[in-house]
C-alpha cells in the first residue's frame, strides 16, 4: 500500500484495467432502475480539451458513477458533433479535409477524456458526420418535410461575407457573425426552414415541468417570446394629410367659425323677418351649440372615451379602405394615451403614404427607407440607440376617442413582428418616450400606478395601476380595462385578441460543403422529390476542393456526380446542394445513442423508451436557445408521430461555471487602436515577461487556445496527477459559478489523497473485511460512536451533494471526516472494526471523485473488484445522528446565546434551558414574557416586552 498518492505509481494502471475488463459498457440489468446521464455534444477542436471543458465532464462523470454503484443501469455515452463550420473553417485553412482532420481530433478528444479517467461507454460512440448517422438525420428531414414542417423558401438571409454562408438569427449576435465578428449582411436566397413556429406555444408552456436552470428557461421564454395583447385596425384620416394633428381647441374653434359662417350666409336676407324664419335660425343656432357641444366632448382630451357611434370613422374605413393599419399592442389599457402612430420603414402602408402625401414629406420618406434598409433587426433595436424617424404628413384616428394623431415612421418598429406598426404611448412606453421626447410630440399618461398618490418620473409602465385621462374608464384597474376596451373593439369588429410570437422558423440550410446533405431531388418542372428512404443516406462526396463560392452557391452545386441524379419518375433531376446546419444533427443525438448500431432503423422503439428522458443533462449555458430549443422540438415532432414516448428529452439540466484564466495584456502603443470592448492588447506569457510592469495588466478570461490562456489536462495529469485534478475541478468553487484557475489548487487536492493513503496505510494492517458481520456486537465506545457518526454523516452528505451537484461541498464533507478521524484514532485502537467499516465507507464515498486512488486502496485492503461495481454505503440515521446540536436563543429575534442540548431534548426542556442562559436572561429582566418560539434542534426565540 502506498503511504503517499503517487500518480504515477498507479493510475495509468488502473485505466488500462477498467478498459480491459469492459468496466464501462452500459448494462441493462432486469429490475434495475435506469438512469441516463449525459454531457453536451461537443465539436472536437484541434486545440484539444482544457482543464476548462473538464469541470463539465468531471461532475457528469461523478454522478454516473455513484449512481451506477446506487444499483442502477446508467447510460453514459460520449460522442462527436463533428459536422458544420468549425471543422470546414479549420480544415480549409490548414489545406486538408474535414473527415480525417476531426477524426484526429476526435481521437485527441477521447484519449484526454480517458486520461481524466471518465467513464464513458465508448462503445456506443459515433460522430455526427458518419454516413451511419446521418442517414437518420436524413431520414428525420424527410419526415419532417412530409409533415410540411420543412420547407423552401426566398428568403433574405443573414449573410456572413468572411465565411461566405448564411446564419441563423441565433448566429448574429450584436450585428456581427458569431464566430467571425464580420457585419452580417441581409442577402436573399432560396433557404430552407423548420417549422419550429408551430410548436411555439408548446415549448413555452412545458418548460414549467422541467428541472432547469431558471435562467435557461426563461432565455427560452425571451426568444420565443409568446405575448398576448389586442391587434385592432386604425384608419388614416388623409383630409390631414401635410400637417401634425391639430390640437381639439383649433378644431373646435374652427367648428364655430364654420358654423357662424354657414349661419351668416343663411342669415336675414328678405326685409320682412317671418317668425318661421326666426324659429329656424333659433333651431339652427340650437343644433350649432349641440353640435359644438359634441365636438367638444369629441376633441376635449379630459373627456376622452370609446365612441360607441364610430359611424362617421366607420364611414371614413369605408371610404379610404386601403388607407387603414393594424397595430398589436401588449396594452389596450393605454389606448388613450396614444399620442401618435409608428410604421415601420417597411410597411406596405408607407408606400401609398407616399403616393398621397407632400413631396419634401414623400422624400424624406424615401430617404429614410433606404437607410432603415441597409441596418441588422439587431441593430434596429439596440436599446440606448437615438431614436430616428420621419413624419408622414398624415394623421390616424383613434378609436377610443377619435383624436387625430401624426404617423411617423421609425426603424424601432419592426415590420417582421405584430403588424409592423404600433400605436404610440410615450407616457408608458420606454422607447415611445424617448421618441416623443426627440421629436417634440405629446405625452399623456393614463395610468396611476396602484396606491400612488403622485405621477412617478415618466415613462413607467404601472401595470397594476388605474386608467386616468381614459373617459368613462377612469378608476378602472389596468387589467380591467383590459377585458372591457378589448371587449369593445372585437364589438365594433376592429379588432380582436392575439398572441404574438417572436420565434421565427428555423433557418436550416447552409451552402456549405460540410454537414449533412438534404434529401430533396428537384425535377425538372421544379418540383421536389424527397428522397425514399431506401435511398438513403445521401452521402456527402468526398472531394479535394470544397471551398464555398462567391455567390453563396453550395460547393456541392459544382459537383456535377452529386448533383445529376434521376427523379422518382426516371426524369433527370438534380439534387438539393444545401446541407443542413449542424444544430439538426444534434437535435437527436441522445436517442441515438440509446440504440447507436441499429442499422435498419434511427432507434428501437424499446431502447428509447426505457432510456428516455436523459435524466441529467450538463453542458454551458451558451446553449441556452439554439441546440437546446432545436432538441426540444424535434423530440415533440417524434412524439407527435408516436415515435419517441417522451415530450421533453431533457428532464434535468446542469450548467457548469466557466473557467477562466489568468491572461496578460499590454497598454496599447501610440500607433496601436483598440477594436470595440477590448481593454489591452493580448499578449503571451513569454512577450509578458518583457513589457514593462506599468504597462501590464492581468486579467480573468475564459481560457480558450485564441487567448493563450490555456491549462490542458494533460499537463495537470502530468504534474499532479488526474485524481489531484479531478478533486480540484470538484472542490474549486460551487459547480454553477465561473473559476479563477490556479494550478495551485492541486497540490492541495494532492496533499489530501496523500493523507488518505496514509490513513489506508496504516489501517490496513488491522483491517477486518469481515467487519460487517461481528460490527453489532462491538461494545461501543464514545471514540467509536464518534467515528462511526463522522463515517454515517459523510454518506449521508455525499449521497445528498452529488446528487445535488454540490461537488464543492461533497469534497469538503470528506476533507472534514479525514480531520475528525484523524482525531478519533488518536482515541481509538485500529482494530477497532469501527475503523474498518470507516476505512472502507470512506474509500466508497471517495471512489466517484477520486476513482484511481478508491480502486489502488480497494486492492490495498485484498478486496476484489473495481469500486465502481460495488454498492453504494447506505448510511445508518440513528449512527449519523448528532448526540447533541447547537440551538440559537434569540430574545425578540435577536440572537444572544447559543446552548448545547440532547438531540432529542423535548421543547420543554429546550425552553427551560434557554430562559436559563444567562445571557438570555440580562435581555428579559423587568420583562414580561409573552410568548417563546421552539424550532427543535435550531431555534428558540423568546418574546419579551
Ligand atoms: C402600446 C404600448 C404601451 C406598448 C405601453 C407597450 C407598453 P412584446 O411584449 O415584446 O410583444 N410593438 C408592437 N409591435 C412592434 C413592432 N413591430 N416593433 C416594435 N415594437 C412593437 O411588445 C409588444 C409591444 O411592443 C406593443 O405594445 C407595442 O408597444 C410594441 F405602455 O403598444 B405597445
Amino acid at each position: 500500500m502506498h503511504e503517499r498518492y503517487e500518480p504515477d505509481q498507479f493510475e495509468a494502471g488502473w485505466r488500462q484495467r477498467w478498459k480491459d475488463a469492459d468496466l464501462f459498457k452500459t448494462r441493462e440489468v432486469e429490475g434495475k432502475p435506469k438512469f441516463y446521464g449525459l454531457d453536451f455534444f461537443p465539436y472536437p477542436s484541434g486545440a484539444g480539451l482544457s482543464v476548462g471543458h473538464c469541470r463539465n465532464y468531471i461532475p457528469t462523470d461523478v454522478l454516473c458513477r455513484m449512481k451506477v454503484m446506487q444499483g442502477y443501469n446508467v447510460l453514459y455515452p460520449m460522442g462527436f458533433d463533428a459536422f458544420g463550420l468549425p471543422a470546414e473553417v479549420e480544415a480549409i485553412k490548414k489545406k486538408t479535409h474535414p473527415g480525417p482532420m476531426i477524426d484526429e481530433y476526435a481521437a485527441n478528444y477521447r484519449r484526454q477524456m480517458e486520461l481524466i479517467g471518465v467513464s464513458y461507454d465508448w462503445s456506443r460512440s459515433f460522430k455526427s458526420s458518419d454516413p451511419e448517422y446521418y442517414k437518420w438525420t436524413q431520414w428525420i428531414f424527410s419526415l419532417l418535410y412530409k409533415k410540411g414542417l420543412a420547407y423552401r423558401k426566398d428568403a433574405a438571409v443573414n449573410w456572413c461575407p468572411k465565411d461566405k454562408t448564411v446564419l441563423a438569427d441565433e448566429e448574429v449576435v450584436g450585428g456581427l457573425c458569431w464566430r467571425c465578428q464580420s457585419p452580417v449582411e441581409k442577402k436573399n436566397i432560396p433557404q430552407w426552414f423548420f417549422k419550429i413556429t408551430d410548436y411555439a406555444d408548446r415549448l413555452v408552456d412545458d418548460l414549467e415541468d422541467l428541472d432547469w436552470p431558471e435562467g435557461i428557461k426563461n432565455q427560452q421564454r425571451n426568444w420565443i417570446g409568446r405575448s398576448q395583447g389586442v391587434e385592432f385596425e386604425m384608419v388614416l384620416d388623409v383630409s390631414s394629410a401635410n400637417g401634425q394633428a391639430e390640437p381639439a381647441e383649433k378644431r373646435h374653434d374652427d367648428a364655430l367659425d364654420e358654423l357662424m359662417a354657414e349661419i351668416a350666409a343663411e342669415g336675414p336676407t328678405g326685409d320682412v323677418e317671418s317668425s318661421d324664419r326666426i324659429d329656424q335660425i333659433k333651431k339652427k343656432l340650437d343644433r350649432a351649440t349641440e353640435d359644438l357641444a359634441k365636438a367638444t366632448a369629441k376633441f376635449d382630451e379630459a373627456s376622452r372615451r370609446i365612441k360607441h357611434d364610430p359611424s362617421e370613422d366607420l364611414q371614413l374605413i369605408e371610404k379610404e379602405k386601403k388607407h387603414t393599419f393594424r397595430v398589436f399592442t401588449t396594452r389596450i389599457d393605454t389606448i388613450f394615451g396614444v399620442t401618435f402612430c409608428v410604421l415601420a420603414p417597411e410597411h406596405p402602408l408607407v408606400k401609398e403614404i407616399i403616393g398621397i402625401t407632400d413631396a419634401k414629406s414623400g422624400l424624406a420618406m424615401r430617404d429614410y427607407i433606404d437607410k432603415a434598409k441597409k441596418m441588422s433587426e439587431v441593430d434596429r433595436a439596440a436599446t440606448g440607440r437615438e431614436k430616428t424617424g420621419v413624419f408622414t404628413g398624415v394623421n390616424a384616428i383613434n378609436p377610443a376617442n377619435g383624436q387625430r394623431v401624426p404617423v411617423w415612421i421609425a426603424d424601432y418598429v419592426m415590420m417582421g413582428y405584430g403588424t409592423g406598426a404600433i400605436m404610440a404611448v410615450p407616457a408608458h412606453d420606454e422607447r415611445d418616450y424617448e421618441f416623443a421626447k426627440k421629436f417634440g410630440l405629446d405625452i399623456v399618461p393614463v395610468i396611476k400606478p396602484a396606491g400612488a398618490t403622485d405621477i412617478p418620473d415618466l415613462p413607467y409602465s404601472a401595470k397594476d395601476g388605474v386608467l386616468i385621462n381614459s373617459g368613462h374608464y377612469d378608476g378602472m384597474s389596468v387589467k380591467d380595462s383590459q377585458e372591457a376596451l378589448t371587449k369593445e373593439l372585437t364589438a365594433l369588429d376592429i379588432g380582436e385578441k392575439k398572441t404574438n410570437y417572436k420565434l421565427r422558423d428555423w433557418l436550416i440550410s447552409r451552402q456549405r460543403y460540410w454537414g449533412c446533405p438534404i434529401p430533396i431531388i428537384h425535377d425538372k418542372d421544379g418540383e421536389m422529390h424527397v428522397v425514399k428512404d431506401a435511398d438513403l443516406p445521401v452521402e456527402l462526396p468526398k472531394v479535394d476542393h470544397y471551398e464555398p463560392a462567391d455567390d453563396g452557391s453550395s460547393p456541392l452545386a459544382h459537383i456535377p456526380d452529386f448533383v445529376n441524379v434521376t427523379d422518382p419518375d426516371g426524369r433527370l433531376g438534380h439534387r438539393e446542394t444545401d446541407t443542413m446546419g449542424g444544430f439538426a444533427c444534434s437535435a437527436w443525438y441522445f436517442l441515438r445513442f440509446c440504440d447507436p448500431h441499429n442499422d435498419s432503423e434511427a432507434w428501437s422503439k424499446k431502447e428509447v423508451d426505457y432510456w428516455m428522458p436523459v435524466d441529467t443533462y450538463v453542458g454551458g449555458a451558451e446553449h441556452a436557445v439554439m441546440h437546446l430549443l432545436y432538441a426540444r422540438f424535434w423530440t415533440k415532432v417524434l412524439y407527435d408521430e408516436g415515435l419517441v414516448t417522451v415530450k421533453e428529452p431533457f428532464a434535468r439540466l446542469k450548467n457548469q461555471g466557466q473557467v477562466l484564466g489568468h491572461t496578460p495584456y499590454r497598454k496599447p502603443k501610440a500607433n496601436e487602436t483598440l477594436s470595440v470592448g477590448e481593454e489591452g492588447i493580448l499578449v503571451s506569457f513569454d512577450e509578458a515577461k518583457n513589457v514593462p510592469k506599468e504597462d501590464l495588466t492581468w486579467r480573468w478570461v475564459r481560457m480558450s487556445k485564441s487567448k493563450g490562456n490555456v491549462v490542458t489536462p494533460d499537463e495537470a495529469v502530468a504534474e499532479y496527477g488526474a485524481d489531484a485534478l479531478r478533486l480540484w475541478e470538484l472542490f474549486v468553487a460551487p459547480f454553477e459559478a465561473d473559476v479563477e484557475w490556479t494550478n495551485d489548487g492541486m497540490s492541495g487536492t494532492s496533499r489530501f489523497l496523500s493523507r488518505i493513503f496514509k490513513l489506508a496505510s496504516e489501517v490496513q494492517p488491522h483491517f477486518d473485511p469481515k467487519w460487517k458481520d461481528k460490527i453489532a456486537s462491538e461494545p461501543a465506545t464514545d471514540a467509536s460512536r464518534d467515528l462511526r457518526r463522522s463515517t454515517h454523516k459523510l454518506i449521508q452528505k455525499a449521497t445528498k451533494d452529488v446528487e445535488a451537484f454540490a461537488f464543492n461541498t461533497y469534497v469538503a464533507a470528506m476533507m472534514e471526516h479525514l480531520n475528525t478521524v484523524n482525531d478519533v484514532l488518536k482515541r481509538l485502537p485500529p482494530e477497532a472494526l469501527a475503523v474498518s467499516e470507516m476505512l472502507e465507507y470512506t474509500i466508497l464515498v471517495l471512489a466517484p471523485s477520486a476513482p484511481h486512488s478508491a480502486d489502488e486502496i480497494w486492492q490495498g485492503l485484498g478486496k476484489e473488484g473495481f469500486t465502481y461495481e460495488q454498492p453504494w454505503p447506505k448510511a445508518d440515521p440513528d449512527l449519523a445522528k448528532d448526540d447533541t446540536v447547537t440551538i440559537a436563543v434569540q430574545v425578540n429575534g435577536k440572537l444572544r446565546d447559543t446552548i448545547e442540548m440532547p438531540a432529542d431534548a423535548t421543547k420543554e426542556q429546550i425552553e427551560a434551558a434557554a430562559k436559563e442562559s444567562d445571557k438570555v436572561k440580562s435581555h428579559t429582566e423587568g420583562k414580561t414574557v409573552r410568548k417563546v418560539i421552539v424550532v427543535p434542534g435550531k431555534l428558540v426565540n423568546i418574546v419579551a416586552n
